[in-house]
């Protein structure tokens, strides 16, 4: 870490090193501040220029440092300090301005950037709002109601998009630097603009406020910060900047201690290390421009649809001409749905299906990188998919099986080059699910590896690597989630107040909402298939209700009742007379004690699968949970919520 500073003429540049993503750290502040003064001191400066490093400015605070207490010099004070400098401060940017990042930018009198640069105050992603100033010098640089949206709705300009909105002063070609030592001896010419803080704002009608609080509450599914954010900012318009900043600052460091905060700076490293395992760091993957996808049912088309939203070319294999057009007509919905959703262009939903090509039979494969299998969960037809690949295909071709259950080992049996083999375990709807559960062998090379793991980078996905057993990490820990659920019911606690309290928790639906709509009929499937290999397998009241023919949704029926063309839940006393049998007396427990008994399970589970090396880490366990399984983001996951418990407790 280094800040350093040059002299050029009168104008010093200082510069912000601290890689990879230049975090303000306490040391970064500290040097900030003293050269502040130095500066100021320096009768030869007459004006400052501010930058980071490499390929960004600043990604903002560092939020490694979030687990401890809050430690000085405080970064408001600095910008303070920067923005009450004797000489002018000009931002120089490119790429990321991103929470502090953007706020120092904010403190200087003057921001120029170049096309690549991107502005954003990302804090409530993590929980939290901006607490060195961003909910009031924004509003008083761009205005209150662009403000909002880039404070509490997520919004990033980039550079063209800033000078419109007066974010930044001048958009610059690189070389950056030059470019603004000439802005700033420009600007030294004229007379300086007042500090962002003390720029007048106009006050917003009602409407505007009210319509702000409707649009982030319909999204913020039960997130605390950007409401708290809106709060913030709004008190500072109506009330001045100190006061502002006075309340900023104490809703920043009141969130900064929540169990909410903590979570979500779990998951923002846990993602960060997952792209990058130790196993395969300096392993190069193989090069992957053409995909073979094998079936083009719902997961293989969603497969498809994700592999050509990255960019790579799709040759989608079916067994006859209705397959093909299936196929093609899933993947067109897929895009027209994108493109209606402002999500994707005409050109390029056009683009997409233009790189795809689908073939009747295997042979189209010959010339393909990697294929995906993605047939009927059924290790004969899975075999005889990977017969034929293991005779058609390159033997540098990576071959992988989208098997959510199956041990891939006996489906690559047999198989020429077993090393080009693994599991690519995806989540419906492929292409929306981030989960990629990485399955490899003992066989499976590690170049391999590092190639699904690149690929799962390229798709935007987050990688799990895991070993083998039934239902791999996520589904192993389901079916514990549905058995505890279940041994709930049994203990005579109502199906709607499991739901309940699951909902309650975070989560969009409750497990027998979920299995109803997934379908009680897989599960029961699994457990037959169980006692018909002669294990000893009781009796629950899910397979009560499948015997009676309620599957769920698709059946008008499961655990709730379904009226035609309605998804919405109905209480069903058929269902409780069914699985009567099996319950005992209704028994009222807490919504905290449902919950707790269910997270506990799903980390008992965790923990198992850990001493068994299954996963890597309680992290990973726990980004499968909340990127496959709609475990709420907010909560970390169930090893986390495990590790939050133990820790009360001490
Ligand atoms: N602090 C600490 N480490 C960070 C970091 C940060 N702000 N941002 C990234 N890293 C690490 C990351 O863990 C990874 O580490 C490496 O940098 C590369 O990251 C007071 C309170 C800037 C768009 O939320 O969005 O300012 O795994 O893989 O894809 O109001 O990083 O290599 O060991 O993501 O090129 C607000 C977070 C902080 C922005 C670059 N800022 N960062 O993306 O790299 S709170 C953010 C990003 C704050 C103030 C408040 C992205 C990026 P490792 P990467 P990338």
């Amino acid at each position: 870490m280094s800040v350093n500073v040059e002299i050029e003429g009168e104008i010093a540049i200082v510069t912000i090193a601290n890689p990879p993503v230049n975090a303000v750290n306490r040391a970064v502040r500290e040097r900030l501040l003293a050269l502040a003064q130095a500066l100021d001191d320096n009768p030869d400066v007459r004006a400052v220029i501010l930058t980071g490093a490499g390929t960004l400015f600043v990604a903002g605070a560092d939020i490694a440092e979030f687990d401890r207490p809050a430690e000085p010099p405080f970064l408001p004070d600095v910008i303070a300090r920067i923005e009450r400098a004797a000489k002018p401060w000009i931002a120089a940017i490119r790429g990321a301005a991103f929470g502090g990042g953007l706020e120092l930018a904010l403190g200087c009198r003057f921001r120029v950037a170049t096309e690549s640069a991107r502005f954003a105050l990302p804090e409530i992603n993590l929980g939290i709002i901006p607490g060195a100033g961003g909910t009031q010098r924004l509003p008083r640089v761009i205005g209150v109601t662009d403000a909002i949206r880039i404070v509490a709705e997520n919004h990033t300009p980039g550079g063209a998009e800033a000078l419109k909105l007066g974010l930044v002063d001048a958009l610059v070609e690189e070389p950056l630097l030059p470019a603004a030592i000439a802005f700033a001896r420009n600007a030294l010419e004229h007379a300086l603009p007042s500090p962002s803080l003390d720029r007048p704002v106009s006050v917003p009608s009602p409407d505007v406020w009210a319509e702000a609080e409707d649009r982030i509450a319909a999204r913020a599914k039960g997130a605390a910060a950007p409401a708290r954010a809106l709060q913030a900012l709004r008190h500072g318009i109506e009330h001045g900047a100190e006061a502002g900043l006075a309340l900023e600052r104490s809703i920043f460091l009141e969130l900064r201690a929540t169990e909410e905060a903590a979570a979500l700076r779990h998951l923002f490293f846990a993602e960060r290390a997952a792209l990058r395992p130790a196993e395969i760091r300096g392993i190069n993957p193989r090069p992957i421009e053409t995909v073979a996808v094998v079936g083009g049912g719902t997961m293989g088309s969603g497969i498809a649809a994700a592999l050509l939203n990255a960019g790579l070319s799709v040759v989608l294999i079916e067994q006859d001409e209705a397959g093909v057009a299936r196929a093609r007509s899933t993947l067109t919905g897929i895009f027209d749905s994108s493109r209606r959703r402002g999500q994707i262009t005409d050109d390029q939903a056009s683009e997409r299906m233009a790189r795809l090509e689908t073939s009747i039979g295997y042979g189209a494969a010959a010339r393909c990188d990697l294929v995906i299998e993605a047939v009927f969960e059924d290790l004969t037809v899975k075999r005889s998919v990977f017969a034929e690949l293991g005779r058609i295909c390159r033997p540098d071709a990576v071959l992988a099986t989208n098997t959510s259950y199956i041990d891939p080992r006996l489906i690559a049996e047999g198989l020429p080059w077993p090393e080009r083999f693994l599991g690519l375990h995806f989540f419906s709807p492929a292409q929306v699910m981030k989960l990629l559960e990485i399955i490899p062998t003992p066989e499976t090379a590690l170049d391999v590896l590092a190639t699904s793991f690149d690929l799962a980078r390229r798709l935007g996905k987050i990688p799990v690597r895991s070993g083998i057993c039934d239902g791999f990490i996520g589904n192993r820990i389901l079916r514990r989630f549905r058995a505890e659920a279940e041994a709930l019911v049994c203990g005579g606690v109502a199906i709607a107040a499991v739901d309940a309290a699951m909902r309650g928790f975070g989560f969009a639906m409750g497990p027998f909402e979920m299995q109803d709509m997934a379908g009680l009929d897989i599960a029961f499937l699994y457990r037959e298939a169980a006692r018909s290999r002669g294990e000893h397998v009781p009796d629950i009241p899910g397979d009560l209700l499948v015997r009676a023919g309620r599957k769920g949704q698709k059946t008008g029926g499961g655990w709730y009742d379904y009226a035609a063309g309605d998804r919405r839940p109905q209480l069903s006393a058929e269902a409780e007379r069914i699985i009567a049998p099996l319950v005992g007396a209704r028994n009222d427990v807490a919504e905290e004690t449902i919950v707790a008994r269910l997270m506990a399970a799903m980390a008992q589970e965790g923990q198992l699968i850990l001493d068994e090396g299954i996963a890597a880490s309680a992290a990973d366990i726990d980004l499968v949970e909340v990127h496959g399984y709609g475990f709420p983001r907010r909560r970390g996951g169930p090893m986390f919520q495990a590790a939050r418990a133990r820790a009360d407790k001490t």
